[in-house]
Formats: structure tokens, C-alpha cells, sequence
């Protein structure tokens, strides 16, 4: 028995990882890109860089700044395009050995039910996030996630041409009650919840009199915002019971075993790939251990047991 197996499941659908650790978009190219740093069979998950109904040339340079402990990105959804990634990128990756998670992004919930039929009728395809938190494009993207009617009609939308694949909806830290944007997407078929994206940030040249971005805005990550993303997972796991998927700073497994004990049931790791491209298979590789050292014999042991008076 794989005793680091867990499950993302609601009501109707289910999908199984033989770890909790995923990779976060956007961070880990279409996949391919990593391979030579780790076999990308033992990671739980693997999810894909943001996915538009056309191909996307992103935002002005300079789309990087580095700040103490974080990253700033406003990359703007640069992408190949959903019909490209089916195309040339999906036929390469192990999908019977590890289960690919596609991301959407739609301008509107018209492009995001498409999305959700093109990529609900793959059968490579394992599971559906719905980006409904990006905050360096125009339209959508946080639009969507920081107004409850809006993430509940683009979670249902996607639901419903879905099929039978789990949707995963990632929410955005840049709102003022996460756990009631993510009562509704749970209510409205959502499977689980990933949180959190990045939150809206800005850096300047001081000598320069200019932002560090082509954007002026972008989204902050890394270790910097670990503790912002622990708070909102705790929060939203006492708001549902749909399983949580934290995200935002994870560079360890000790960082890992500290998500699941807030309620996480799974991880996504972000940001750490790209200061190191082995960092996702290194944690993967480093769980057991942790485990061992914080008695977690099996996740049920650990999961939400955070001792709160
Ligand atoms: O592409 C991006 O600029 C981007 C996206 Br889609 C996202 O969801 N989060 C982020 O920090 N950057």
C-alpha cells in the first residue's frame, strides 16, 4: 500500500495521487521543459502552464523582479494555446503514469465553458483548474475570483462541459473573505479548491523613477507570501468540505507536512522551481523522511490536526 497516496474527490468525481505534491502553473512550463531534472512520473501531479482558447504573447518586458524572499511575475498568461498544447506538448508527457492537470483561462465564462469541453473531452487530460485568480491580465483572470456570482458562474460553466473530470478552482489571496467565494464555487460543482495564486504587488527603481515590471503591477510569490497562503488555506478548509490544495511558498516537505496540517489535503509547488529545477522532485523525494520525523504515519494523522484553542 502507498501510504502517501491521497485523493481529490467530491460527491461525484475522484482522482487519485500517489503523493499530495503537484506542481503549481505556470511555474513548470507544459512539463516537458523539467524532465531533466526529475522523473516526472513520481510527482502526484503535474500541472500545466495557463491554457487560452488562442495563443497569448503575454505582457510587456520586463515580466521578472526579485524581491526579498519573493518573486514578482506579470508574465500575463503567455501561452501556446489550448489547440497547440493538445497538438504538439500533451502527446509527450507520461499521462498514464502521472496525472496532467490542465489550467484555464478564459476572457469570459463563455471561453471558459469552451475550454472546459475541449479539455474535458481529452482523455490524457485528468482533472480541470480554473484560474479564476490571475492578477496581471485586463479581463477575467481575478475579475472573475473576487466576485462570488462571477466564480460561481465560470465553476458551474466549467462543471458542466467538464464531464466526468474532478474541477479544480484556483482562488485569489486579493480579496477580503476567501472563504465565501469559496463556499460558492463549492456549491456551484467545484471539486476542490487551490489557494493561492499571487498576491497583487508592485516594486520600483527608485534611482530609475520606474517600476521594476513592464507592467507596473504583478503577483508576488515565493517564501514571502508562505504565510499568507498557510492563513488562507486554514480559512478556507473550515469553509468547506470540499479537499484544499495550498499553494504559495512550499520549498520543502517540512513546508508540505505544515499545509496538511492546516487542512490541506494536497500541495502545489510554485515558485521554487524556478529558483531550482529539481526542487518539486526533491521534495517529493524528501516526504517520507519528514514524515518519519513528525510521526505522521498516515495523513488522516496529520491532516487539519492543527491544535487550536
Ligand atoms: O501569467 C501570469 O501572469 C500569471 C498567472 Br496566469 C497567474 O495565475 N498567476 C500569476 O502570478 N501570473
Amino acid at each position: 500500500m502507498n501510504k502517501l497516496a491521497v485523493t481529490l474527490a467530491d460527491q461525484h468525481v475522484s482522482l487519485s495521487l500517489k503523493n499530495p505534491v503537484l506542481t503549481a502553473s505556470g511555474t513548470f512550463g507544459y512539463g516537458l521543459e523539467f524532465a531533466p531534472y526529475g522523473d516526472l512520473r513520481k510527482l502526484g501531479g503535474l500541472v500545466v502552464k495557463g491554457l487560452s482558447l488562442v495563443p497569448r504573447d503575454g505582457n510587456p518586458m520586463p515580466r521578472i523582479a526579485e524581491t526579498p524572499s519573493g518573486l514578482l511575475n506579470s508574465v500575463g498568461l503567455q501561452n501556446c494555446g489550448v489547440e497547440a498544447f493538445l497538438r504538439h506538448k500533451l502527446p509527450l508527457l507520461p499521462s498514464a503514469d502521472v496525472p496532467i492537470i490542465a489550467n484555464l483561462y478564459g476572457a469570459s465564462e463563455e471561453d471558459f465553458a469552451s475550454l472546459a469541453g475541449i479539455l474535458g473531452a481529452e482523455p490524457a487530460i485528468a482533472a480541470l483548474e480554473v484560474n479564476v485568480s490571475c492578477p496581471n491580465v485586463k479581463q477575467g483572470g481575478a475579475a472573475f475570483g473576487q466576485d462570488p456570482f462571477a466564480a460561481a458562474a465560470v465553476t458551474e460553466a466549467v462543471r458542466k462541459n467538464a464531464g466526468d473530470k474532478p474541477v479544480i478552482v484556483k482562488l485569489s489571496p486579493n480579496v477580503s473573505d476567501l472563504a465565501a467565494i469559496a463556499r460558492v464555487c463549492e456549491a456551484a460543482g467545484a471539486t476542490a479548491i487551490s489557494c493561492i495564486n499571487s498576491l497583487s504587488a508592485m516594486a520600483v527603481d527608485l534611482a530609475g523613477r520606474k517600476p521594476l515590471l513592464g507592467n507596473v503591477l504583478g503577483g508576488l510569490s515565493g517564501p514571502a507570501v508562505k504565510p499568507v497562503a498557510l492563513r488562507c488555506v486554514w480559512q478556507v478548509c473550515r469553509a468547506v468540505s470540499i479537499p484544499v490544495i495550498g499553494v504559495g511558498g512550499i520549498s520543502s516537505a517540512e513546508d508540505v507536512l505544515e499545509f496538511i496540517l492546516v487542512g490541506a489535503t494536497a500541495v502545489q509547488i510554485g515558485t521554487a522551481n524556478i529558483l531550482r529545477p529539481d526542487s518539486v522532485f526533491r521534495i517529493v523525494q524528501d516526504l517520507p523522511a519528514a514524515c518519519e520525523k513528525y510521526g505522521v504515519e498516515r495523513w488522516e494523522d496529520l491532516r487539519g490536526k492543527l491544535a487550536v484553542d
